[in-house]
């Protein structure tokens, strides 16, 4: 927490004198801070970010996409009678000044959201009704944005999920990488090679115009939705990737992140697969909600959207760990490497039990029409 953290708190329009804060929740990439204030008597919290800007360039432009998104969203369920849209869906609070975030003069980028109350955040799916539900919430999401009025939003991180851009990286990187660092990636190295083939996919049906390019959150990991004390999914969060894509993006990380019950950096593989009965959850919950927005074409590619989006997720691990670190905050040395096995050992799930896991899908298919 930097040294003037409390001018940063009270540079937002948040009512009340600031108590107190602590660091919050799990993500890889922006630094969360859950603030305490007391405002009337009664005790409130807001949650304060240090947005990356080293990975979102511009974050202005970043804050505006969430701003039109969460306010299209709150706009559709106040019309369709939602009685709490606070609870469900992000509020930026403004600086007094009344910008977005804040650009402090270290060169620093800070923002304020609403805090949830009673909510809960689950890093690993612990049943298929969970995995149900937040598939649910994240493809009604996806659903709610359809008609989202203006121009096209921005790009907060351009061909985000362009898999053979991340591939190309990754060989870059490869090709003057520390040579322990290589040596203890070998068979991941190789393995990724042996995969290539799984890059080019999406980005042929995008680029041929087979799927349509839609809003799509491009982050959709089980840690990005709250969860009531009931398991249903209240709310999606980390909005910071919102931005144009493809459905199949987010199916994908959804399969990637709920179909199996070990952490992302698991290091006993053995527990790391994909399980049928949460992956039936998954394109249950999925479907439900966007059965009618989707083309056959995405119907189509549901499966091989999963294995191009986790292959995509092993290189950026791998290629991380070959750069020294430097993308995902790590917890102990060889954290990335730990990160990409979990991720081939999905993919290597994903191959042993193909024909089932398309039958699942065709299944739902056949029950959700
Ligand atoms: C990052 O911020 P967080 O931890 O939710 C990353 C995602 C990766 C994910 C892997 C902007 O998400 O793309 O899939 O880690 N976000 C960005 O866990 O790179
Ligand atoms: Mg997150």
């Amino acid at each position: 927490m930097p040294a003037d953290f409390e001018k940063i708190v009270t540079s937002f329009d948040i009512p009340g004198d600031f108590l107190q804060a602590e660091p919050h929740g799990e993500g890889h990439i922006n630094a969360t801070f859950v603030t305490l204030h007391r405002h009337n008597g009664r005790l409130t919290r807001h949650l304060i970010q240090r947005i990356n800007n080293q990975i979102f360039v511009d974050p202005f432009q970043l804050m505006d996409n969430i701003g039109r998104v969460t306010e299209h969203i709150r706009t559709k369920l106040q019309q369709q009678d939602c009685p709490d849209v606070s609870s469900v869906t992000m509020t930026v609070i403004p600086t007094v000044q009344g910008r977005s975030c804040l650009h402090h003069s270290d060169g620093s980028y800070w923002r304020a959201l609403t805090f949830i109350p009673d909510t809960i955040c689950h890093q690993t799916v612990q049943n298929p009704q969970q995995a149900l539900n937040a598939a649910h919430a994240f493809g009604r999401f996806q659903t709610l944005l359809v008609d989202l009025p203006g121009p096209r939003l921005a790009e907060t991180i351009p061909a985000f999920h362009d898999t053979p851009r991340r591939l190309a990286d990754y060989e870059r990187i490869l090709s003057h990488a520390n040579p322990e660092r290589i040596a203890a990636a070998r068979e991941e190295i190789s393995e990724a090679a042996k995969l290539s083939h799984l890059a080019a996919t999406l980005i042929h049906l995008q680029k041929e115009s087979v799927i349509p390019e839609r809003i799509t959150h491009n982050d959709t990991k089980l840690n990005n939705v709250l969860f009531d004390a009931s398991e249903k999914a209240i709310c999606v969060v980390d909005l910071d990737t919102v931005m144009p894509g493809l459905s199949l993006y987010d199916f994908a990380d959804m399969v990637r992140t709920m179909t199996t019950t070990a952490n992302e950096d698991e290091r006993d593989l053995s527990l790391v697969r994909v399980q049928p009965a949460l992956f039936e959850a998954v394109v249950h919950g999925y479907l439900k909600a966007t059965i009618a927005m989707l083309t056959d074409a995405e119907k189509q590619h549901l499966l091989s959207a999963a294995e191009t989006i986790i292959y995509e997720q092993a290189l950026r691990f791998l290629t991380d760990h070959l750069a020294g670190d430097r993308y995902y905050r790590i917890a102990r040395p060889g954290h990335n490497l730990d990160r990409c096995r979990t991720q081939l050992a999905l993919l290597q799930s994903i191959a042993y039990q193909r024909e089932t896991l398309s039958e699942i899908i065709s299944r739902s298919l056949t029950c959700s029409d």
